[in-house]
């Protein structure tokens, strides 16, 4: 079985990112450069008609490629082919508990982030960015009040690091990179600094950073 992970600089690919490496796995990250629109040429069209990323891409000898998109599915995926990295909790109640957490970030934050960061992709209303921002921000902010509140007094989302904590931390990254004054959040932000120092965490961060490196020399040689 080979392994190949779309991923694009700033997205939430880093968090199968930081999970495979958690997990150990031999996988090759296949870059994808937005700024050149490369999630909308024919070939990756052909890999994610919805030119998203993340996908993972499990080509087998015998089975068929498998395309799986989405992040929730993707952290179930490697937390079973990976037992021992411990990625997402093996009690049944708790699994459903970690699932309803990372599709909340997936549909219940990520939205926001994406409308805060480019809002004229949302509404194309003269002058309309501001206030999409203003009503984006207060929504960010919501969830990271709840999030602040279920994260106080403890380390990780449960017991141990997951990929709960991995996606959350990707959520919280954003808001550091779009300037948002995250100073009411203390805890997502201790949550955010522990999570910051992990092994796996320091190897997708030096990756996405090689991989901007290597995109805007690409861009300056044009
Ligand atoms: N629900 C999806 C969201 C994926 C998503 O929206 N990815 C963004 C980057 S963070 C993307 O690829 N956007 C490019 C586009 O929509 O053209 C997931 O959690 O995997």
């Amino acid at each position: 079985m080979t392994l190949s992970l779309y991923f694009a600089p700033n997205t939430c690919a880093l968090v199968p990112l930081i999970s495979l490496y958690e997990a150990g796995a031999v996988f090759t990250p296949k870059p994808i450069d937005f700024r050149r629109r490369q999630n909308k040429s024919p070939d990756y069209l052909e890999i994610n008609p919805l030119h998203k990323v993340p996908v993972l891409l499990i080509q087998d000898e015998v089975l068929e490629d498998e395309v799986l998109a989405e992040n929730v599915a993707i952290a179930l995926w490697i937390a079973q082919h990976y037992p021992s990295a411990d990625l997402l909790p093996k009690d049944g109640e708790q699994l459903i508990r970690a699932i309803s957490l990372m599709s909340w970030f997936a549909a219940g934050i990520h939205p926001h982030i994406s409308r805060y960061n480019s809002p004229a992709k949302y509404c194309d209303a003269p002058d309309s960015a501001a206030a999409m921002r203003t009503i984006a921000q207060a929504m960010i902010f919501e969830n990271y009040h709840r999030a602040d509140s279920l994260l106080r007094g403890r380390e990780f989302f449960f017991d141990h690091f997951t990929a709960v904590d991995a996606h959350f931390f990707w959520c919280f990254r954003r808001g550091h990179q779009l300037e948002l004054d995250l100073t009411p959040f203390a805890a997502c932000q201790a949550h955010f600094d522990r999570v910051l120092g992990r092994i796996s965490v320091q190897k997708a961060l030096a990756y996405e950073a090689a991989v901007k490196e290597e995109f805007a020399r690409q861009a300056n040689s044009l």
